[in-house]
């Protein structure tokens, strides 16, 4: 009986220790599905997940930070939304069947228009930007005696750049007590910003990439809503205004507006993080005039900083500099608009047909005499 009752205990004992080793498994299972679930989940977000934006290929929403879950209720973002109303207009209406001109490109095949005297409307642009209150930032770097453009620069900027909207001149120079008085209209202010001098006129124009990065963290984010980068030893000639600005914008070389690939002078070794195939690319662009909103050149001239400093780590230096690295950027981060050679013209070029507006032109220099010291 003893015998049998600690049997049976024995077996009873036996019986729910069973249970309990299931129960154990079961939970311990449970835990590891669930465990692996997360893990797994969390790996599958690292799987490139195309997020769509409504504005444009480059840009995104002030959310839109990659790897950052996103709160799930962004009602807000409706809230509060300015609204551009246009008032009663009177212009003349656009032709389908009618393009304003048959003598130029003015679309890229992704869609980005290219800007061409006679193909937009400005009244039309002007009331949109107005109703943005937008403020511009034109970035010029004068080093060494590259100062003495800059009077001539500004007085013809005066008068031809952004006319009626706020602007700040970002100057950046090794030499601050040589920048010029220059009466400015309303809105408009002169910002120097001092910076060291490199020997190398390589290094100096290959820095403007780092610069331009490095003050839009630091202070264009928080003053301006776009940036216009352009050389210094060029003169306003005609109107340039709104209607260039864009997300990412830049301007078709005056050398090249006609090239095919092959003759376009993108870095072709491929040693350089700057090397374009002869097989890619779709035009050859300036650095002599290049812009969009802060966000986009800060990504764009960190990436061109970063593929310059690599270049140094490999003792190479792209053909063109920064030019070179610009070029190669474009191909992959399409621009959202585009200028004609307009923005960037040389008379040393002539004047062809197509030219209607000379806009902004280098100034002869005598590269003996500028260039050294
Ligand atoms: C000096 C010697 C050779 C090349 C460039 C420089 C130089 C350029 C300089 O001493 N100081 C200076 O401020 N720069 C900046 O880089 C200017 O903003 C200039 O417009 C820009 C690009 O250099 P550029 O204009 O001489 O280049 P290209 O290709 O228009 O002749
Ligand atoms: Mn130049």
């Amino acid at each position: 009986m003893n015998k049998d009752q600690g049997k049976r205990g024995w077996v009873k004992d036996c019986f729910t220790r069973r249970i309990f080793r299931v129960m154990i498994c079961i939970v311990v299972l449970c835990f590891s599905i669930g465990y692996f679930w997360s893990t797994s989940n969390h790996t599958w977000q690292h799987t490139p997940v195309k997020t769509f934006s409504t504005m444009s290929p480059n840009t995104q929403d002030p959310d839109d930070f990659h790897n950052i879950n996103l709160p799930t209720n962004r009602t807000y973002l409706l809230e509060n939304l300015l609204e551009i109303e246009l008032p009663r207009m009177i212009y003349a209406k656009p032709q389908v069947l009618k393009p304003p001109r048959n003598d130029v490109l003015m679309m890229t095949p992704w869609f980005a228009p290219i800007v061409w005297e006679g193909t937009y409307n400005l009244e039309i642009l002007n009331e949109q930007f107005k109703q943005r209150n937008v403020t511009v930032g034109l970035i010029i770097f004068a080093i060494k005696k590259y100062v003495v453009f800059l009077k001539n620069l500004l007085e013809t900027a005066e008068t031809y750049f952004m006319v009626g909207y706020k602007v700040n001149y970002y100057i950046f120079t090794d030499r601050p007590q040589e920048v010029p008085k220059v009466e400015l209209k309303e809105g408009r202010n002169v910002v120097v910003l001092q910076i060291q001098n490199y020997s190398r006129w390589q290094e100096i124009v290959l820095r403007r990439m780092e610069m331009i990065h490095n003050f839009s963290q630091k202070q264009f984010i928080n003053e301006v809503d776009y940036l216009v980068s352009v050389d210094i030893d060029m003169r306003f000639n005609d109107q340039v205004g709104v209607e260039i600005l864009s997300d990412l914008f830049g301007t078709l070389h005056p050398g090249f507006y006609g090239s095919e690939r092959q003759s376009f002078t993108y870095e072709r070794r491929p040693a350089s993080q700057a090397y374009v195939p002869h097989d890619e690319g779709d035009f050859y662009y300036a650095a002599a005039f290049f812009g969009g909103t802060v966000k986009e050149v800060y990504k764009l001239t960190k990436k061109c900083h970063e593929a310059i400093m690599v270049d140094k780590d490999n003792g190479i230096e792209a053909i063109w500099q920064e030019e070179s690295h610009l070029n190669k950027y474009f191909i992959y981060h399409k621009p959202t608009k585009i200028l004609s050679p307009e923005y960037v013209w040389d008379d040393n070029m002539g004047k062809p047909q197509i030219l209607r507006k000379r806009r902004f032109l280098a100034v002869p220099k005598n590269h003996a005499a500028i260039r050294n010291k």
